[in-house]
């Protein structure tokens, strides 16, 4: 039996990079000849997906709590793939996981980070949190957002607040504000080290 896949989360605010960087990851990995696949949360594709698009592109309106459950039940579908593919020696970089769900969730009024972080609870833990931290002065030229619900500055700016209390000593910040072929070589050679580290240890869970 080889080793398993590493679970690299990368986390940020809209217009960070993280796309992006995630692909260029994977892509690299490839080359290298370590197995590695892009996810990416939500993942619109599949039956919940789909009314969480239709939510984010203001097609239909929800509750927040409702909203938030499904965000949530939309990572706990792929829980099962997701364990599969890293037991079987595939790393897996991910555009978002529960962190967004906890930091977008709780920046509405009346939604508590607890409330938040309960259906996330017992979900396979990263290996380690990449947040690409970007300055509202840079972000707010890298030009305008697009059309989706949550793409305005006040909002953005109580979900990196509500990122910073989720953090704990997975987490690496790491300055985005460099050119995009600069930051990947920064996370690659992150990458290289969380890579090592993870090898023989077994996947915790998400906890209270
Ligand atoms: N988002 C993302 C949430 O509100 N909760 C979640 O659990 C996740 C994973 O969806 N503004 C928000 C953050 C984004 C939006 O994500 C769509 P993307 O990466 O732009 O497709």
């Amino acid at each position: 039996m080889g080793r398993r896949g590493a679970l690299i989360v990368f986390e940020g605010c809209d217009r960070a990079g993280k796309t992006t960087q995630c692909k260029m990851l994977v892509d690299a990995l490839n080359k290298r000849n370590i197995r590695a696949e892009y996810m990416n949360f939500p993942d619109r594709s599949t039956a919940i997906g789909k009314i969480i698009s239709d939510y984010l592109t203001k097609k239909i309106e929800l509750p927040d709590k409702a909203v938030h459950l499904l965000f949530s039940a939309n990572r706990w579908e792929l829980e099962p793939i997701i364990r599969n593919k890293l037991a079987s020696g595939v790393s897996l970089i991910v555009d978002r996981y529960s962190y967004s769900g906890v930091a977008f969730s709780a920046a509405k009024k009346g939604m508590d980070l607890k409330w938040c972080w309960n259906p996330e609870i017992g979900l396979p833990e990263p290996d380690a949190v990449l947040l690409l931290n970007l300055k509202e002065e840079v972000s707010s030229k890298r030009g305008g957002f697009g059309q989706e619900r949550y793409e305005v500055s006040d909002f953005q700016r109580k979900v990196k607040s509500n990122y910073i209390s989720l953090k704990t000593p997975l987490w690496q910040f790491i300055d985005a504000d460099k050119t995009v072929e600069d930051l990947h070589q920064e996370i690659l050679s992150t990458f290289n080290t969380i890579y090592k580290n993870s090898n023989g240890k077994p996947i915790q869970v998400l906890e209270e």
